[in-house]
């Protein structure tokens, strides 16, 4: 059993290897947007098409076990958007990612998300060859996860607090849930954010655009 798990997860690392390499090559960034279900990703991530889309070429692989519904929210913005369903799979692989990217064939030089299947578990484990995993934690499910699901919050360089709209609401204590996330993960960044009225969005295209000139200087570099 054991031996069986190290053999796929030896095989996808080669593959998120390969597409490492490829996104390195085409100045692309690939973010890994991790989440249990209906923490708000495709929210975010359709406001994010519409507000950086006219600059950079924003391209998003959607994975769900079943329905093509987030890629035809992502489609509605103009992005490019390819939908993968698992089927009884809890997580993307990288070659799902590859063959979804030989589908896509995006510009170069833009931003490519892609939004894992929606769980705190399976998808902190495999590499998609993205530059960065981005946890969505939202107000409504408790300030505890980060204790909770550490391998996940350990795994994100970046925690998005989503639906601080609602704070008013639920019991939701954002430095306690910030200690939490630190204390598994002490280098996470985190934004609070509401995908729903545009608060604090500002400060995600923010770390987008750091990102990306991070790449830019170390392509730069060799
Ligand atoms: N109040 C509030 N609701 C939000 C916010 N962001 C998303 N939602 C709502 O949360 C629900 C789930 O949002 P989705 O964007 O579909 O969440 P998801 O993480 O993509 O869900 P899965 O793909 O199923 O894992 C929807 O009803 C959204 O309208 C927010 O910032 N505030
Ligand atoms: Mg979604």
């Amino acid at each position: 059993m054991i031996e069986i798990e190290e053999n796929i997860l030896a095989h996808n690392d080669h593959l998120a290897a390969h597409n490492r390499e490829d996104f390195q090559r085409d100045g692309t960034l690939a973010l890994n947007l991790v989440s249990s279900p209906g923490s708000g990703k495709t929210t975010l991530l359709v406001e994010t098409a519409k507000a950086l889309g006219g600059d950079i070429p924003i391209t998003v692989i959607e994975g769900d076990q079943q329905t093509d519904l987030d890629a035809d929210r992502i489609r509605e913005t103009g992005a490019l958007a390819v939908q993968v369903n698992t089927g009884k799979g809890c997580h993307l692989d990288a070659d799902m990612v590859r063959r979804a990217m030989r589908t896509l064939e995006p510009d170069p030089g833009g931003v490519l998300f892609i939004e894992n299947v929606g769980n705190l578990v399976c998808p902190a484990g495999f590499d998609l060859g993205e530059a960065a995993k981005v946890v969505i934690l939202s107000v409504t499910e408790g300030a505890d996860k980060p204790l909770k699901y550490p391998d996940m919050f350990r795994a994100a360089r970046l925690m998005l607090i989503n639906k601080s709209d609602l704070l008013p609401y639920v019991p939701f204590d954002v430095e306690t849930c910030i200690e939490y996330a630190r204390r598994v993960n002490p280098q996470i960044g985190v934004i609070t954010v509401s995908a729903l009225t545009g608060d604090g969005m500002d400060r995600w295209y923010g770390w987008i655009a750091a990102q990306r000139a991070e790449r830019a200087a170390l392509a730069a570099t060799g």
